[in-house]
């Protein structure tokens, strides 16, 4: 059977892609032509994306897709949540910050003066994290925000930069905190009473919608065909990995594993009860209207954070050998600690953070570099097992297979602890899921496949068949 070019443009919050997908009904080839660092940069003012080098990185993997594959379709661009550029008349005004940037604290203060969490709770449906949009937008500048005229989300405002047009992506927007659950509009009323200008929220756009056709001068700079455009995706890339969970969403939870460990299930509509509350669950934006409930787990952040830190002082880490020796260490041996305690947010020294946490509940702190390995692996493995039960209880879903997709499902022995603390079968992979739910939905509206979200599912599961890890008692 036939197939179809789209190239998928994927932000993660230490490295970017450029992929071509070949995606037709009994195909999903997905081929990396570009790959670049994402490298924060520090100022005085705050922590910053260097949007425009990876714009620019962006755009020389998109000319190396359109040399190997004239043919393609569409672009579709996904990036981590929550981050914005302010404009003026088309302009950046500002640099962007970092989710990580300490200046989000005084924007929850002011907003939760306003509007205490349980209440926003009840609008939005959003877990608390101190970085979502709305406390980012608290605690920017009013001047600066009365300057604005729009404020665009990272994929927003690559979209465009290629295309013109300015419009807000919904899953994505269902991460700042200003859109009502569920209902796929802005809450006016709420951001009147937060005091933010409406005019800066562009109009929303659904994943698989044409964004607009490319800027004739981005056209010819990459060497596309005049007809290539901008497709609309889950360009929250969490939504756009789990498009391509291959899983059964009614028996399954699943663990969208990078810098995070998003962890959940799916459902029909928000869930916005008490315990949901209690437990601090998400309800977030999916492709199709679904909605994703789940959790934010700290993730591999815990650990790439602790490498780098050895890195910087003069140890240079191999990670796979390094989890090699974790493995060979008892787990019995080293604490499980909580990763999601906020001190484990900010960038800086891991290692000296966990011994605090340690020290502070009485349990004695790992020692050498493969214990820190292997307590940080086995206290994601913990969190991971039991926010998947969890999300199995509130969204009334009998999780019955965990799958753990991104980069945390090359890692053995994390899929395999995670089996064991669940007690439940782990189907690890596919490892590019947010770039191949980026190109399956633009296949979709590109008629190179077509159905529901089951039906991609399970063109994914025939095509990267999962590993399976079994659980093992201790
Ligand atoms: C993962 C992610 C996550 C958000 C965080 C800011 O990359 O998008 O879903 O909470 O980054």
């Amino acid at each position: 059977s036939g197939s179809g070019a789209v190239a998928a443009v994927d932000l993660g919050a230490t490295s970017g892609r450029v992929i071509i997908g070949h995606v037709g009904p009994d195909t999903l080839e997905a081929t990396t032509v570009g790959r670049f660092a994402n490298d924060p940069v520090a100022t005085p003012d705050g922590l910053h994306w260097n949007l425009l080098g990876l714009y620019g990185a962006a755009l020389t993997g998109l000319r190396e897709a359109f040399r190997v594959a004239p043919a393609i379709a569409s672009i579709g661009v996904d990036s981590w949540a929550v981050d914005y550029g302010l404009l003026r008349d088309g302009r950046l005004v500002g640099t962007p910050f970092h989710y990580r940037d300490a200046r989000t604290e005084r924007g929850v203060t002011a907003v939760h003066e306003c509007l205490p969490h349980a209440e926003l709770y009840t609008r939005n449906g959003l877990q608390f994290l101190p970085f979502n949009t709305l406390y980012q937008l608290g605690a920017e500048s009013a001047d600066l925000l009365a300057f604005a005229d729009t404020a665009l989300l990272v994929p927003d405002l690559i979209g465009f930069w290629l295309t013109g047009q300015a419009r807000a992506e919904l899953t994505n927007a269902s991460t700042t905190g200003l859109v009502r659950g569920g209902d796929a509009t802005w809450d006016d009323e709420l951001i009147a009473s937060l005091g933010l200008p409406r005019g800066i929220f562009p109009a929303l756009i659904a994943p698989g919608e044409g964004l607009g056709a490319l800027l004739p001068e981005v056209a010819a700079s990459l060497g596309a065909g005049a007809s290539a455009g901008v497709t609309a995706v889950g360009s929250h890339d969490t939504a756009s990995a789990v498009v391509a969970v291959p899983m059964h969403a009614e028996s399954a939870a699943y663990i969208s594993c990078g810098t995070w460990g998003l962890v959940g299930v799916e459902v029909e509509r928000p869930v916005l009860t008490g315990e949901a509350l209690a437990a601090n669950f998400t309800n977030e934006g999916g492709v199709d209207g679904r909605t994703r409930l789940l959790r934010n787990v700290m993730g591999l952040w815990v650990l790439s954070e602790t490498v780098r830190g050895w890195e910087r002082q003069g140890h240079p880490i191999d990670l796979p050998t390094l989890l090699d020796s974790a493995s060979e260490v008892d787990a019995a041996s080293v604490p499980v600690f909580d990763v999601d305690d906020p001190r484990f947010m900010p960038p800086g020294d891991m290692p000296a953070r966990i011994d605090a946490w340690c020290a502070e509940h009485g349990v004695a702190a790992p020692r050498t570099r493969p214990e820190y390995a292997r307590s940080i692996v086995e206290s994601l493995a913990q969190a991971f097992a039991d926010t998947a039960r969890q999300a199995g209880g509130i969204g009334g879903v009998d999780v019955k297979t965990i799958h753990i997709v991104g980069g945390g499902s090359l890692n053995r022995l994390l899929c395999q602890r995670t089996a064991d603390r669940a007690g439940l079968p782990v189907l690890a992979g596919p490892v590019e899921a947010t770039a191949l739910g980026n190109l399956l939905v633009q296949a979709r509206a590109a008629g190179f496949v077509g159905g529901s979200l089951e039906s991609l599912r399970d063109l994914v599961a025939r095509t990267h068949r999962p590993t399976r890890y079994t659980p093992r008692a201790d």
